[in-house]
């Protein structure tokens, strides 16, 4: 099976499970797991940010960011395709009673333009416009990266109405691997950012939260009111520190698969893509000829290829590190008979 459904289905190799198994720990609701510490400490440096959190998703750290932010009743600024939006089953709504204020952006990048006239005038009608999230990489716009210029002037936009702003930073790594712009350049302008260890970085599990030592002392209490609180995690956390370590460097390798993969797909007569839109480890496309990406999956499975649907006829599939460069050629002459 060659699975490409996401960067999230990697199994932790030899030397992974190696470093979780000798991690030290301790009982990290006492703040006495020695590896977490380390982890989020190392994170933090790496996002320039004074504090982490280490927590178990990457909809959880979101989802703190939101509740810290906001009341509610408050008003949310994101782009119409974000994560947060789409595949947080609701949790905005459901753990922090805010609304959403989608904006269509352009491959999922918003304007300061756009950005300053969704902020509400203060009528006492109005919601009050509280916090602005960004999503760099985006996922359902296909891996893009954002431009740090945008992301700096979207900031400037949030500090001017006095709006939080925070960035869904779950492949951040990704953006830096390809600009080589460091992640604590991205992350400057941001009151939080929450990063995934668990997608391109291989871990099995885990997110880490940052930002200001005030902004993480009441993160460490929403996390244990959402249930995410846990104890002896420095097996975890060990992953996590290895992922940083050893995978990190090598993520540019799973850019050049995708658009290796990319050009190959855009060959295939019954498949849509601008292989030049590729810039990371996401490729989607649209299937042409009339079948529902649902039925075309089925038709791919069946020949040990997985991806995922992503709109009726479009379908996602993305690199990682147990995919190697065979494994995508091989991928794209199993594919060939279902797409051309
Ligand atoms: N994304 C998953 C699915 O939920 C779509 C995937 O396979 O890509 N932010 C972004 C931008 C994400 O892509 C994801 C996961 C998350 C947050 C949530 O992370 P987890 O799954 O750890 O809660």
């Amino acid at each position: 099976m060659i699975d490409l459904r996401s960067d999230t289905v990697t199994r932790p190799d030899a030397g992974m499970r190696a470093a979780m198994a000798n991690a030290v720990v301790g009982d990290d609701v006492f703040g006495e797991d020695p590896t977490v510490l380390e982890l989020e400490t190392a994170v933090a440096e790496l996002l320039g940010k004074e504090a982490g959190v280490f927590v178990p998703s990457g909809t959880m750290g979101n989802q703190i960011a939101l509740r810290i932010h906001t009341r509610p009743g408050d008003e949310v600024i994101l782009e119409t395709d974000a994560h947060i939006r789409h595949y947080e089953s609701g949790a905005a709504a459901g753990l922090s009673g805010v609304q959403i204020c989608p904006l269509q952006g352009e491959k999922g990048i918003l304007t300061p333009e756009a950005v300053a006239s969704a902020v509400r005038p203060g009528n006492e009608w109005d919601p009050p416009s509280r916090m602005v999230a960004l999503e760099n990489t985006h996922n359902r716009a296909g891996g893009t990266i954002h431009p740090l210029g945008t992301i700096q002037a979207i900031g400037q936009v949030a500090r001017e109405y006095g709006m939080a702003f925070h960035l869904d930073g779950a492949r951040l790594w990704n953006a830096s691997a390809e600009t080589g712009i460091k992640e604590a350049d991205y992350a400057a302008p941001f009151d939080s950012i929450s990063v995934c260890l668990s997608k391109g970085l291989g871990a099995p599990v885990g997110s880490v939260l940052v930002g200001a030592k005030p902004f993480v002392k009441e993160a460490r209490r929403i996390r244990k009111m959402f249930g995410g609180g846990m104890r002896q995690v420095g097996v975890l956390a060990a992953a996590g520190l290895y992922a940083l370590q050893q995978n990190r460097p090598r993520l540019s390798d799973d850019h050049k698969k995708a658009r290796f993969l990319a050009e190959g797909l855009a060959s295939f007569s019954a498949v849509q893509l601008d292989a030049l839109a590729v810039e990371t480890n996401i490729v989607m496309f649209d299937v042409t000829d009339g079948r529902s990406a649902v039925e075309v999956l089925g038709s791919l499975a069946a020949t040990g290829v997985h991806m995922v649907p992503f709109g009726p006829t479009r379908i996602r599939a993305t690199t990682h590190i147990d995919v190697d460069m065979d494994a995508i050629e091989r991928a794209l002459e199993l594919a060939e008979p279902v797409l051309n």
